[in-house]
């Protein structure tokens, strides 16, 4: 009896001191993390690195979706949606975005999805619904939310990927997108119109993977510069600014040139989910997802993050079935 107490003491002490470690998701590479927080458990999003190591271009057929009540112990919970999910894309699941929202008096999820576009040169997004975080999620317009010719200030094909959406306190929901030029527009309510035209925000090295988050009032606008990449970002008092750059938090990876971030509060922590390509056998298109938490200074700067291998502390969520 004694030792069977010593052993579940000894257990449960492993599970309150573990840690997440980096790579999150070790039996496949993976890119591009969104997060969302529901009903106290954390959804993680990424794309999948599917290309073969003697491959020289990104082979991503599916978006997989984990998910955790404490940032520790991920479940698998599949493949939520893949390009083909819309009938006019082409391929290429590139980096998403997810938010929750209730439209029509129900409680939704609606995921952004940069996708290659059949007929219309280069990459759109679409826009896909579920009534679970988990999926089976549906195209929710039929058509692409925003098209290569949309958009005219610079001629590349791959400048409307990347969309980060984020609703304010007062309700208005934003797309931002972008690759060498950020872009954003109001949506409307239903999540699947623009509500007014596209605005295009100058920021001097901006690459791509724009991400929106607000904490104690505060603006964040945070992005891919440079390539290789690294994450920088800038605050200001509105969705839309005006911004003030506020530097880089983290350094450029080793093994891939993309970085892609997204922050996001947990069961009272704050956390970046990155990638870089530290799975072994990882590569430039074969890369893997990774969390560390963030410290805001009392300024609400943001402390320099250091990639790590050991990850954040177990943060168990009172509020999550840990169903694994
Ligand atoms: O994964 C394909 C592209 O690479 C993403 O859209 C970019 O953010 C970069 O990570």
């Amino acid at each position: 009896m004694k030792h069977l107490i010593s052993a579940l003491a000894l257990a449960a002490l492993s599970v309150t001191c573990a840690q997440a470690g980096n790579p999150l998701f070790p039996k496949l590479f993976t890119a591009d993390p969104a997060a969302i927080v529901d009903k106290g458990r954390v959804y993680v999003y990424v794309g999948h690195d599917e290309a073969r190591p003697e491959d020289k271009d990104y082979v991503m057929h599916e978006w997989r979706v984990y998910s955790s009540c404490d940032m520790v112990n991920w479940r698998d919970d599949g493949v939520p949606l893949t390009p083909f999910t819309f009938s006019w894309a082409r391929d290429k699941a590139w980096a998403a975005d997810v938010v929750k929202r209730e439209v029509d008096g129900k409680i939704k999820y609606w995921f952004y999805a940069p996708v290659a576009h059949k007929t219309i040169p280069g990459m759109s997004i679409g826009v896909a619904v579920s009534d679970s975080p988990t999926g089976p999620f549906v195209d929710a317009r039929g058509t692409a939310l925003v098209t290569n010719d949309m958009t005219t200030q610079t001629k590349i094909s791959w400048d409307d990927i990347d969309p980060g959406v984020f609703i304010d306190d007062d309700g208005q929901a934003y797309l931002y997108w972008g690759n060498t030029v950020l872009k954003y527009a109001k949506l409307k309510r239903n999540m699947t119109e623009f509500d007014g035209p596209i605005h295009v925000v100058e920021v001097p090295n901006f690459t791509e993977a724009p991400y929106l988050h607000k904490r104690a009032g505060t603006y964040y606008l945070s992005y891919a510069q440079h390539f290789p990449e690294e994450i920088a970002y800038m605050t200001g008092p509105s969705p839309t600014g005006p911004w003030t750059p506020r530097g880089v938090i983290m350094g450029k990876n080793d093994k891939t040139k993309t970085i892609h971030q997204a922050f996001i509060e947990f069961n009272g922590k704050s956390y970046v989910l990155y990638h870089n390509a530290e799975l072994p056998g990882g590569g430039e298109w074969r890369r893997s997802v990774a969390v560390e938490e963030v410290r805001y200074n009392a300024d609400g700067t943001i402390q320099p993050i250091a990639q790590t291998k050991k990850g954040p502390k177990a943060n168990p969520s009172p509020g999550c079935k840990r169903a694994t």
